[in-house]
């Protein structure tokens, strides 16, 4: 979340709508977090009171993702978006998230759970949230970030093609989990042959088809980070624009990272579509001044 807001200011150009509340519901997210493992177990024959004390906290933790969700969706309006393959990426994080959350609330109704627990509507709930928007994140920080770590750039063109086979393959796979789950195809179990199940065996035949052409799409990504690695073009010290301090230094940094000098940081990371500067931006170690942002 703390990556896909990042990377959002900087492809938005501009701040989000307020950068206190992302923190607030970022760390009321982690905070809540530790209250709602029982989830998992009401159908295990827990007391239904304990059930509903953990379903509350559940319910809870959606109102700061929903916040945060909204936020980002909000700061877009109007924002003159760069599509690059760390903001698409980002974007595809924002997409899953919802995707994948929305099933989470079903789930956290211990009377709704009865029915889907143990089925593949959350093996596709948890895909979609830990598996494949995570892994979203961290493709975006890895395209993002790559410049400055090797000192050279990735290739774009094979980046979006990455994006668009990995985020349409990965809602083919995924997606049909929830509606076998539905349909009540419980999870943990090999052979669904001469069973209520075969008349959707061919669901299985898609998703196993869209898994292995994704997984064969990584290869790109694969290739990308080597090739780039050793003949990308070189990275200039900022390619993105951005303002925080580790775009004020040479790519890759040098080995004691600012030179042996502290930077002065004259502003916060915010200062995107500033009027009246010269760029766009003002990096956080330059004096010029700005009007106070309000962020
Ligand atoms: C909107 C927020 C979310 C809600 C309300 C929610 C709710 C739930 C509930 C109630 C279950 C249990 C379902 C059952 O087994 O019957 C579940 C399963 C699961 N959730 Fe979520 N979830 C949310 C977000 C997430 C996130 C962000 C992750 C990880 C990044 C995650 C990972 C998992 C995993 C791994 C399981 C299944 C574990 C297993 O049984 O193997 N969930 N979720
Ligand atoms: C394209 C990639 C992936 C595919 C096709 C895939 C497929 C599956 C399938 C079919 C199952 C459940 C089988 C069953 O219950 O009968 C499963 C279970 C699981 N997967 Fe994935 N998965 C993928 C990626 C991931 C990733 C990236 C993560 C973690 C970040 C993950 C975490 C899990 C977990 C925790 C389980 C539950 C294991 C259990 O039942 O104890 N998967 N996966
Ligand atoms: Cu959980």
């Amino acid at each position: 979340m703390g990556i896909v807001s990042h990377i959002l200011i900087n492809s938005m150009r501009k701040p989000l709508l307020s950068a206190k509340v992302v923190i607030y519901s970022m760390m009321s997210i982690g905070f809540l977090s530790y209250m709602v493992w029982g989830h998992h177990m009401f159908v295990s024959g827990m007391n239904p009171m304990s059930a509903l004390a953990f379903s509350f906290p559940t319910l809870t933790i959606t109102i700061p993702a929903t916040i945060l969700t909204l936020i980002w969706l909000g700061s877009l309006y109007g924002a003159n978006i760069q599509i690059n393959s760390a903001s698409l990426f980002a974007l595809g994080f924002i997409s899953m998230f919802v995707a994948g959350g929305v099933s989470g609330f079903f789930l956290a109704q211990p009377s709704i759970d009865i029915y889907l627990h143990a089925t593949y509507f959350v093996v596709g709930h948890f895909h979609m949230v830990m598996g494949v928007a995570s892994l979203f994140g961290v493709f975006a920080g890895t395209y993002f970030w790559f410049p400055k770590m090797t000192g050279r750039m990735m290739n774009e063109g094979l980046g979006k093609l990455h994006f668009w086979i990995t985020f349409i393959g990965t809602y083919c796979i995924f997606m049909p989990f929830h509606y076998l789950g539905l349909i009540g195809n419980v999870r943990r179990y090999q052979s669904f042959v001469d069973d209520y199940m075969t008349p959707y065996l061919g669901v299985h035949k898609f998703m196993t088809i869209a898994a292995l052409i994704t997984g064969a799409g990584q290869l790109i990504f694969l290739f990308n980070l080597i090739y780039s690695r050793f003949k990308g073009q070189p990275a200039p010290e900022n390619p993105w624009n951005a303002t925080s301090l580790e775009w004020s230094i040479p790519s890759p940094p040098p080995w004691n990272n600012f030179g042996g000098k502290h930077p002065i940081v004259y502003h916060d990371p915010f200062q995107y579509g500033v009027k009246g500067s010269k760029g766009d931006f003002v990096m956080q170690d330059s004096p010029e001044q700005v009007p106070a942002s309000g962020n």
